[in-house]
């Protein structure tokens, strides 16, 4: 068991997930240090390490109450789950129910305009780029190396993949995945739910719940 947490001194943080992106997230937390991961909740922890980075995987989501009880206030989604951003919205909403607040991370490596918006418990990865006036909802990952230009609107738990380049003036609907190394033209309008694919370059809106692959994108035969 860990120390009663409140008694440390720190601003405990659980992670929800114990997967390769807890792995990245739990770093840039750690080098930020504006929160402290403490305690990893997975839904399979006997497939987990016992921890990652020392923090330990101490159960799964029906952990939760006990960590709160030790002392845990934030909670952050580490679960990046590519094509499926129905599961982070569930996570983060239940965990938010649970009594957490969600936690904002930004790697020290990334550049965030002092006229961006980020919404709670989003996550800002090693690299990327959130230029002016653009707004980000809530646990939103802009991941590794992602670019995202001036003004685009950026709806909750969306997905953008490492190296995407999104151009500004750009919407991007709730929900939706922006897949690693895909770009987006200037001023589009990406619907809800859509997932845009590996190496897709989008040059006009798309519908919601829409997959959309290639160069220029097109949405994907059922
Ligand atoms: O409901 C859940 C749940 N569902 C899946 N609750 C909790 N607490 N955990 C859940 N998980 C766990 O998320 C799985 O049991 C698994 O341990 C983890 C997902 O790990 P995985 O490594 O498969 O994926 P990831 O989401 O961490 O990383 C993917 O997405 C990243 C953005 C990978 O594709 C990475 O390569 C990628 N960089």
């Amino acid at each position: 068991m860990v120390e009663h947490l409140d008694e440390v001194g720190v601003t405990a943080c659980v992670v929800i997930g114990g997967g390769g992106h807890a792995l990245v997230v739990i770093e840039a937390m750690q080098l930020e240090g504006r929160f402290s991961p403490v305690a990893i909740v997975d839904a399979d922890p006997a497939s987990c390490p016992p921890d990652i980075l020392g923090v330990p995987v101490r159960g799964d989501d029906s952990t939760l109450p006990a960590l709160i009880e030790e002392g845990a206030t934030h909670f952050v989604v580490a679960v990046g789950a590519i094509g499926r951003p129905q599961v982070r919205r569930g996570l983060f909403e239940s965990a938010f129910a649970a009594g957490l607040t969600p936690a904002t991370v930004t790697h020290p490596g990334a550049i965030v305009s002092a006229h961006a918006t980020v919404g709670a418990g989003s996550q800002i990865l090693a690299g990327a780029v959130v230029n002016a006036r653009t707004r980000l909802g809530s646990n939103v990952i802009v991941n590794t190396g992602a670019v995202l230009e001036h003004d685009c609107q950026i709806g909750d738990h969306v997905h953008i993949a490492p190296g995407s380049a999104v151009a500004g003036g750009v919407a991007i609907g709730a929900g939706s995945h922006v897949g690693i190394g895909s770009s987006v033209k200037e001023g589009v309008t990406i619907g809800a739910s859509v997932v845009v694919g590996a190496g897709a370059v989008v040059v006009s809106d798309v519908d919601d719940g829409l997959v959309v692959t290639g160069v220029p994108a097109r949405p994907r035969k059922s």
